[in-house]
């Protein structure tokens, strides 16, 4: 089933009149530990991320900045390009919707919803948060102590007035009800879907699709007057980065639909609701599934600009490290939930699980190898159960961690490696290969063989999560580049016994409190 090992993963596409924070980090690094992990199990991956530059936020930053928006955007958006090379992201394009092909592909599910009769042309008078670039009704806003109103979001609303067209959605509700009844695993978490589905319930009303009032947007077909809504171009850049509208150019043949949108629970209602509407009037599939993840704080307060404390992953990096920051990010939350960046709980993390757990181990072992094995990987003899055990957990551990992946569950993915190195690290404790050196040195080989076709599998594991870190544990054991992917689990690929390995070097240093 070949078209089965295929996976098309993508990340929002960013507003490119903000510098990237933590936050857009944290979405695209989920993406990218998934599209490795996919990568190594043998997946085709395509995995896409961009920038989303129309709209009335990105042309009122770019007036501020005394600057053409498309001049503005060319400069802005490669602050997002850079952050995949700060963060070591692999993602396999990077779309921005000021690309001409963009243009093509929002124009073409435009003319495919026109001709399949779900758009008409009206007129709009209602509430407009720019913030948000979202329309809101009069019930869902408070007014605050100024007269203004105020989104559920925060964000300050405008009164706005103007021809415009329509998406058709009020006719939806059924149909998007009965899709996500179908399709349980739609939208996760379970508590987000419940949420999505009350608010479908609760009755659509038509959606605006198009504005008059500024021009910085994809023209509507055969009407000047109007751009598109920035939603429904930005949300089309999914199916423009695999080549609609041409739907039978390999890539969309390939990978649509895709496998997983990956969102934070701002953005659910257009990726769970407006999107697959949007998809299945132009006469397409919808993807298989979106995964709305949690907010971060930071040391417990809402994370803003006007505030003054966004994280800076720039910052961040180079304070504690690449992989340190991406481990943490993944491991201190189940994903889906909120969490908290404080600076104590990094350096918790980092000391404990990552210096103390995982790098004493590999450093004891290798180091023990060096000086008991003259460096060589020793030659095992015959297993006793405790070695069975611990070589067993080893190799079995690829499906408990391909569970949690599937179902974006990184932190669970992390506890059940984390559960090998504790027992790694108690079998070093039991087995005592110091004592072993003086007393036995055949049980001294085999028991530093297993320990390092443990963390050999370790290795494999964790080149997702911490990728420098995985390749040099990989390195150290002189384990060929092309023997890493998860086909080499187990023991019919364990290491051979006589090759010499390099010197140990560190892999997770603890680091001193500030
Ligand atoms: O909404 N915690 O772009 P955007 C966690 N262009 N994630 C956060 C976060 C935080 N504090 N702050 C931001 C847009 N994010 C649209 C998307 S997609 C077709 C168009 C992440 O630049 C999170 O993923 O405002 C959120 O959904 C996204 O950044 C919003 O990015």
């Amino acid at each position: 089933m070949p078209d089965q090992r295929n996976f098309y993963l993508t990340t929002p596409i960013y507003y490119v009149n903000d510098s990237p924070h933590i936050g857009h980090a944290y979405t695209t690094l989920s993406c990218d530990v998934l599209a490795r992990f996919k990568r190594l199990d043998g997946f085709d991956v395509f995995f896409l991320t961009g920038t989303d530059e129309h709209g009335q936020k990105v042309e009122k930053s770019a007036t501020a900045a005394g600057k053409t928006p498309q001049a503005f955007t060319d400069e802005v958006s490669e602050n997002f390009r850079d952050l995949a090379g700060l963060m070591n992201f692999s993602n396999d394009a990077f779309i921005r919707t000021t690309e001409p092909r963009h243009a093509r592909a929002s124009q073409a599910i435009w003319s495919a919803l026109m001709e399949n009769g779900h758009i008409y042309l009206g007129s709009y008078a209602g509430w407009y948060a720019v913030r948000d670039e979202a329309f809101y009704a009069e019930s869902e806003l408070q007014t605050d102590d100024r007269g203004h109103k105020i989104a559920p979001s925060g964000a300050e609303c405008e009164w706005v007035e103007e021809p415009s067209y329509f998406f058709d959605l009020s006719k939806w509700q059924d149909r998007l009800l009965e899709f996500y009844e179908q399709n349980p695993d739609f939208i996760a978490p379970q508590s987000r879907r419940n949420e999505v589905i009350s608010f479908v319930k609760g009755g659509l009303q038509d959606l605006s699709i198009s504005r008059t009032s500024f021009g910085w947007g994809v023209p509507v077909p055969d009407d000047d007057g109007h751009i598109m809504y920035v939603w429904l171009d930005a949300l089309t850049n999914y199916i423009t980065g695999i080549d609609y509208p041409d739907t039978d150019a390999p890539a969309y043949r390939q990978y649509w639909p895709a496998d997983l949108h990956m969102v934070g629970k701002d953005i659910l209602r257009f990726h769970a609701v407006y999107w697959p509407a949007f998809l299945m009037g132009a006469g397409l599939e919808p993807p298989k599934r979106v995964f709305a993840h949690g907010w971060w704080t930071n040391e417990g307060q809402k994370i803003s600009k006007s505030l003054g404390n966004i994280i800076d992953p720039y910052e961040i990096v180079e304070t504690y490290g690449l992989d340190q920051i991406r481990y943490f990010l993944l491991r201190e939350v189940p994903f889906g939930n909120d969490g908290d960046f404080s600076r104590k709980s990094v350096l918790n993390r980092i000391n404990g699980d990552l210096a103390n757990d995982l790098g004493n181990l590999v450093q004891r072992v290798l180091s023990m190898v060096g000086r008991y094995c003259d460096g060589r990987v020793p030659a095992p003899a015959m297993p006793t159960d405790d070695d069975r055990v611990l070589l067993e957990q080893a190799a079995s551990a690829i499906e408990a961690i391909r569970r949690s992946m599937d179902a974006q569950a990184f932190n669970e993915a992390l506890d059940t490696i984390w559960s090998l190195v504790r027992a790694a690290n108690g079998y070093v404790d039991h087995q005592a290969p110091w004592r072993l050196h003086k007393e036995d040195t055949e049980r001294r080989d085999t028991v530093l063989y297993n320990l390092a076709e443990t963390i050999r599998h370790l290795g494999l594991y964790l080149q997702p999560f911490v990728p420098d870190a995985a390749a040099s544990i990989l390195d150290q054991l002189e384990i060929a580049d092309d023997q890493r992917d998860f086909s080499r689990i187990g023991g019919g690929h364990a290491m051979k016994p006589g090759t010499p390995l390099r010197k140990p070097s560190a892999i997770f240093p603890r680091i001193a409190a500030e």
